[in-house]
Order: C-alpha cells, then structure tokens, then sequence
C-alpha cells in the first residue's frame, strides 16, 4: 500500500465519522463500493469503458467485474461473503463466493495495468486471495500466515500489483483451502494483451469458466466440505448441465475456450465436430511450434487450458467433459449393475416395503433419462435435459456450441435448438436385415457361485441364435 493511499483512507473514515449517514460512505470512502450480482445467467461481455480498450470476454453463467479508474490505476472491490448459487433449476445450494455468487466475478485487466484490489472479508472465517499464476511481489501472492496475515473476519485488505504478462488466470483463497473451495471460492482472471501479440490471436468469441465440483448430499443445501474424491454434482462455473448455458458462436468466428481446474481430479474437456489446440496455459501463451491438433484436452487439477479453433461446421456441438461420471447429476454410487439380471419377481416384493421403488438398469440406465423418480427435494436429478430429438441423458460437466450461419457479431444470446438440413440426421434404416454369422454358440457368462440368485436373459432375444 502506499502512503498516499493510507493518506486517503485516513481522511475518509475521519470525513465519514463526521458526515455521519447525512453522505453516503461509499463517495467519502478510499475504497470502490462493491457490485454484487445475484443472477447465474451468463452475462453480457464488459466492454471496457475506461482504460486501455481489449476486446472482453464471456464467462459462461457469470459475469465480470466492474472497476473503478484512480488516479491511473483500476480499482476492483471483491467481497468473500456467503453466497446462494442455484446450480440447476429447483437446485440451489449454500455455498462461500464473492460478490454475490460462486464463482467470484471474472477479473479483466490488460497487460502492464497497474490493478488494485479491495478484499473485505464477511465470511464466518479468515481468508485470503492467491492470484494463481500472476508474477507478482511476494508479498501480494496471498497465502496465508507466509506472505501475509489472514484477513480477519470484517476486515478489508488491499492487495496492489502490475499485472505483468498477459494470460489466462484464476484466483482463490490460499486459507482454510479445503473448505473454502470445497464451498466454491474461486474466480477468473484474464490479462488482455497490450498491443497485438505474436502468439496470441484476435478472436471474434472468448469464453472463459471454472471447473469445480461439490459434494451435495440429495435433499441437503450445503456441500461436505471434507469430501476428498467422491463429489457428486459435477459444475462449469458452479452449474450443472442442462443450467449450464450454451456456447453460441458464428459460422468461421474464431474461438477461444478457457478453462481452469479447481477440482480434485482432472477433466478431459472434449469438443466435437471441430479440432482445437492448446494456444495457452496459466503460463503463458503456448509457442505456435508446440501446438496440435486436439478434440480433447485433458485439463489437471490446479492448470488452466486455453484452446482456440475455427467453428466451420454448423450445428450443435456435444462440449463435455469425458469422465462419463462427470456428466451425470447426484447419485448413489452403491447402486448395483443391473445390467442384464432379471429381477422381475422383486419388484412386486420390494413395492410393498419401499412403494416408490422401481426397476433400474436392466436393459442399462438410459431409462432414467425419461423416467419420473420421486426425488428428494433440492436435488439435482442424474441424468437430464431434453433435447429436439428426446431426452440427453445427461448431467455435469456438459454444454452445447451453437455455430449458425445468422448469429450476429458480439450476440452471444441461445439461438435455440440446429433445424437440420432435410436428410442430414440419422435415421432407420427401414430395408431387409441381414443375419450375422457367429461361431456356435458358448455358454451366457455368468458370475462364478451366484447362478442360484441372477438368472441373465438376453434384453432383446433374437431367434436364430
Ligand atoms: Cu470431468
């Protein structure tokens, strides 16, 4: 901090106390007054109206930060505070945040900005702010009780740097980290280039969003903060697919996807249709030698990927992560392989213990995709969404690039569901069927030992066989 600032808050709070309620604090105050969102709809794109000009970009179901100009350099106010952040619609779940939601605002500065920010702390804990992967001093790095004291409960600290290189960057606490990002604290940060870049391209879209998980026991509100690896709602930006909005682009923009991991495990982020490659870390941009061409990038915990590609092909894009547990909704994971059991004669029995049970799994789960089960309020439902075709059967880590042809330049609103040109989609193929030919028969597998409790049949019994 330097001294002309403490200058300045001094006479504020002495300017405060005098003027009383009469002038609101925020004028009087050294400090910018805090924005806070409380919408999980994807915001409009920033765009700059002081400082260096950057073409901004769109965190998925967030929104960036407002900044104040002072005397040359960009003033920012982050609240950790305890926040609501519906998840999915009907899922809405306590979490810890900034400024109203988890995760924080996205942070946008330009390189060789001079950035400070307020940090006031209404959480039920200390805390601190870590500004992953930014060069900074030392004692601007945030971790707790090693390059700085915790801040206190209703405290304000300010933290002051350059944001020396340009890049794609995140921000977290560095206290209590496993409940506070269990809770969903966390944020982006991207440093815009100065002038152009060699290795970094002008872009007509730039997404950007967080990967981050919670355990959320089905029926309960707030996540187990100790869980270690079995998290259940898997979430882009603290929301689960189908909440999560689409990526909705024009034919040949070219575009970049940021993503950062603040889970416990990796994600390979996976894009169909269009091949990308990897154009930038959290160290930096890529050099253009080192890249290639990629339809999954497998994003590990604590790294940030960006990926760039040319959307050249129209249509709506699966965008997923490819842990197929990843895009699936809460779940018992004790629930047994029914796959090919015949257990017909239970149900009858278990109904009259358990009147909502029903069969699951038998000919697989995609059932549940349309099946009604009765779920415990405030919960997330496994596999879900619909789409034109019937239900997606999926949950998590999912979303959907739109490429069209007529979506405008800087409208990243949903342009609704791919009308397919006549007799481009899969469809039955209605002729004759050919038999195959297999070897005769062998004997069904069958697990060693159990042969007097499951009796498989095949799901669908062909003669012939
Ligand atoms: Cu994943």
């Amino acid at each position: 901090m330097n001294p002309t600032h403490s200058r300045r808050q001094f006479f504020a709070g002495t300017l405060a106390t005098v003027a009383g309620l009469a002038v609101s604090r925020s004028a009087l105050a050294g400090l910018p007054e805090p924005v806070i969102q409380s919408s999980a709809a994807t915001a409009a794109p920033l765009i700059p109206n002081t400082g260096r000009p950057y073409n901004p970009v769109v965190t998925l179901n967030g929104w960036t930060l407002p900044w104040r100009m002072k005397d040359g350099v960009k003033e920012f106010h982050l609240v950790a505070e305890p926040v609501l952040r519906e998840v999915a619609p009907g899922f809405k779940v306590n979490m810890w945040g900034y400024n109203g939601q988890s995760p924080g605002p996205t942070i946008e500065v330009v390189e060789g900005d001079r950035v400070r920010i307020f940090v006031t702390n209404q959480l039920p804990e200390h805390t601190t702010i870590h500004w992953h992967g930014q060069r900074l001093p030392n004692g601007m790095d945030g971790v707790g009780g090693l390059t700085q004291p915790q801040i206190p409960v209703g405290k304000t600290y300010v933290y002051e740097f350059e944001a020396r290189r340009p890049g794609t960057f995140m921000y977290h606490p560095h206290a209590d980290e496993m409940v506070q990002m269990a809770m969903g604290m966390m944020g982006f940060w991207v440093t815009h280039p100065k002038t152009r870049h060699p290795q970094i391209s002008e872009v007509e879209r730039d997404f950007c969003f967080l990967l981050n998980a919670f355990d959320v026991e089905p029926g309960s509100r707030t996540p187990k903060v100790n869980t270690m690896t079995d998290f259940n709602i898997w979430c882009w930006n603290s929301r689960a697919f189908p909440a999560i909005d689409s990526l909705n682009v024009r034919l040949n923009d070219r575009v970049r996807i940021r993503v950062g991991n603040l889970t416990m495990t990796n994600h390979p982020i996976h894009l169909h249709g269009h091949e990308f490659t990897v154009t930038g870390t959290d160290g930096g941009p890529t050099p253009p030698a080192s890249r290639w061409p990629e339809v999954t990038a497998d994003v590990a915990v604590g790294q940030m990927r960006q990926v760039e590609f040319i959307a050249d092909e129209l249509g709506d894009w699966a965008f997923h992560c490819h842990k197929s547990h990843h895009t699936m909704g809460a779940m018992g994971h004790s629930v047994p392989t029914m796959v090919g059991v015949d257990h017909r004669g239970l149900v009858g029995k278990i109904q009259q213990l358990v009147p909502d049970y029903m069969v699951m799994g038998e000919r697989g789960m995609a059932d549940m995709g349309e099946m009604e089960m009765p779920l415990p309020d405030n919960t997330a439902p496994m596999m879900t969404g619909s789409g034109p075709y019937g239900p997606l059967e999926m949950g998590g880590m999912f979303s959907v690039l739109k490429v069209r042809a007529d979506q405008q330049p800087g409208d990243y609103q949903d342009p609704g569901w791919f009308k397919h040109p006549v007799g481009t989609v899969a469809r039955e193929y209605t002729g004759p069927v050919a038999e195959a030919t297999r070897p005769p028969s062998t004997p069904t597998s069958q697990p060693a030992g159990n042969a007097t409790v499951l009796k498989a049949r095949k799901p669908n019994p062909h003669a012939g066989h």
